[in-house]
């Protein structure tokens, strides 16, 4: 029997205001896994309200009291990982164990925000003035918007909620519209950890809904995860409000193999990041550019990894690629296999449906003799599809990792220190591995890319406070008397 998932709104699980809902399928078998409330702008505004009014209060809850409450966050989240991850798996089609590794990453996350609590840091500095004090310190910023992606759909959004928490704001989330079920699930962890009414809000529905928290007034910050196309919409429907906006957008990221390299360890880690999560990750590998010298060994080994790959359900033991997330996801893969091939590439493994009666599987796919030119090669098609480049030098592999507009990973696999350094010095993408694939990102550094991939701001990491708080510069004059800097700001 399908699931209801309401709209958690001011401490209350509720209906959507028009009694609409939308339905949410099991991309594995194409079955009614949840219906869910489809809701729109009154929605929102009920939501944005209740989260102003619990606003006064959270943000005057000492910090380290707030930080207590997702340590709360944390323990749970440990003792509901299978279940969510189960949900997790049913919904949105990653195979178990990734979807374990999801959920560890909000544990892990919500361990480090918690800790957040008791630093938060500013800093003081001398002034100008005798017995006058100065410091900076980080202010909560009001009601936080949060639009998240279903490809992570508790690790993304823990990125998000437990900072904008800790720090003392209050939300509202719209998560998207192919794991409502999910978000229900990730939501009643906070109610049981105990955080007050008001302070973090679930409305679930489409673009409609999201459209409707961009623009409300009292949303003072928008973070959004997600397509480039949908992530620019938001910008400048924010831009024209003046708000502050976190963007995570798209990727088209590359593995660099040299003729150095160890190959066994770059063939196992170029399939993981190719083609687990069925390439469904924003850190995914989409590009192979290989030395010119290792590139028949490397294709050969690759091509014989990719058909041993197990596809099927992520709730089946042994599968290592479950499905794509719907129909449209793998219309997209289809059209891009297609226009590969209408471009001259050359198709060595794949490129097609995966022999299942029902779901939305399709193999792990390889093109080569991709040249950087083709459109394979530089939009991302966001599904187990490697587009191989070949290379000559260290120098064109970092310039063709660097020439598309996407900047979030990329990886080197070298045993040469020298080439390694300057890699790490030339590549300009947000994330940067030697001899790792291209996922993989822990939770204690800046997330986020470079060039279209973002707008400068960073997830995770001590940086994802910049995103949820406001600085206040504060003097404190202690000498009781009008000072010179009060009348000229100098002497
Ligand atoms: C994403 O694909 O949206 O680095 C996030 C990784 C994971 C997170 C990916 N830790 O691949």
């Amino acid at each position: 029997m399908a699931a209801h998932v309401k709209n958690y709104i001011g401490g209350e699980w509720v209906a959507a205001l028009s009694g609409e809902v939308f339905p949410s399928y099991n991309p594995a078998d194409e079955t009614l896994l949840a219906e869910a409330a489809k809701s729109a702008a009154a929605d929102i505004d009920a939501a944005v309200k209740a989260a102003k009014t619990a606003y006064k209060e959270w943000r005057l809850v000492p910090a380290p009291r707030r930080g207590e409450v997702l340590y709360r966050v944390a323990e749970l989240l440990q003792t509901r990982k299978e279940d969510l991850a189960r949900v997790m798996t049913q919904e949105m089609g990653k195979v178990l164990s990734e979807a374990r590794g999801d959920v560890q990453e909000a544990i892990d996350m919500a361990y480090y925000m918690g800790g957040e609590g008791r630093r938060m840091l500013g800093y003081t500095a001398p002034v100008e003035m005798p017995e006058k004090f100065g410091m900076a310190i980080r202010d909560s910023a009001g009601v936080i918007g949060l639009i998240t992606p279903w490809n992570f759909p508790v690790a993304v959004p823990s990125w998000n909620i437990l900072p904008a928490l800790v720090a003392g704001n209050t939300m509202v989330w719209k998560p998207s519209e192919d794991t409502p079920l999910t978000a229900a699930e990730f939501v009643k962890v906070f109610i049981d950890a105990g955080l007050p009414p008001g302070v973090f809000n679930l409305v679930v529905g489409t673009g409609e809904a999201g459209a409707a928290l961009v623009e409300h007034p009292d949303v003072r910050v928008i973070s959004f995860t997600g397509s480039t196309e949908t992530g620019l919409k938001v910008y400048t429907s924010a831009a024209q409000r003046g708000k502050k906006v976190c963007l995570e957008m798209g990727g088209k990221n590359a593995i660099i193999v040299m003729d150095d390299a160890n190959l066994e360890l770059a063939i196992k880690a170029i399939t993981w990041s190719a083609y687990g999560t069925t390439g469904q990750r924003c850190t995914a590998t989409s590009r192979l550019i290989v030395h010119r010298a290792v590139k028949n060994q490397l294709v050969e080994a690759l091509v014989e990894q990719a058909r041993a790959l197990k596809v099927g359900s992520g709730l089946e033991d042994g599968v290592q690629v479950g499905p794509l997330v719907n129909e449209k996801a793998r219309a997209k893969v289809e059209k891009y296999v297609e226009i590969g091939q209408g471009e001259g590439a050359r198709l060595m493994v794949g490129g097609g449906r995966a022999a299942l009666d029902r779901g939305f599987f399709y193999q792990p796919t390889l093109f080569a003799e991709v040249s950087p030119q083709m459109r394979i090669a530089r939009e991302e098609i966001f599904g187990p599809v490697l587009s191989m480049i070949e290379v000559d030098s260290l120098e064109q592999a970092i310039e063709v990792n660097n020439s598309v507009v996407y900047g979030l990973s990329s990886s080197i696999f070298t045993e040469n220190v020298n080439a390694a350094f300057r890699a790490i010095r030339d590549l300009t993408t947000g994330i940067v591995y030697i001899n790792h694939g291209t996922t993989g990102a822990e939770i204690q550094f800046p997330f986020g890319g470079t060039r279209g991939t973002g707008n400068g701001l960073r997830e995770a990491g001590q940086t994802a406070l910049d995103s949820f708080t406001e600085w206040k510069s504060v003097y404190i004059d202690y000498s009781g008397r009008l000072q010179r800097a009060q009348i000229d700001n100098r002497e």
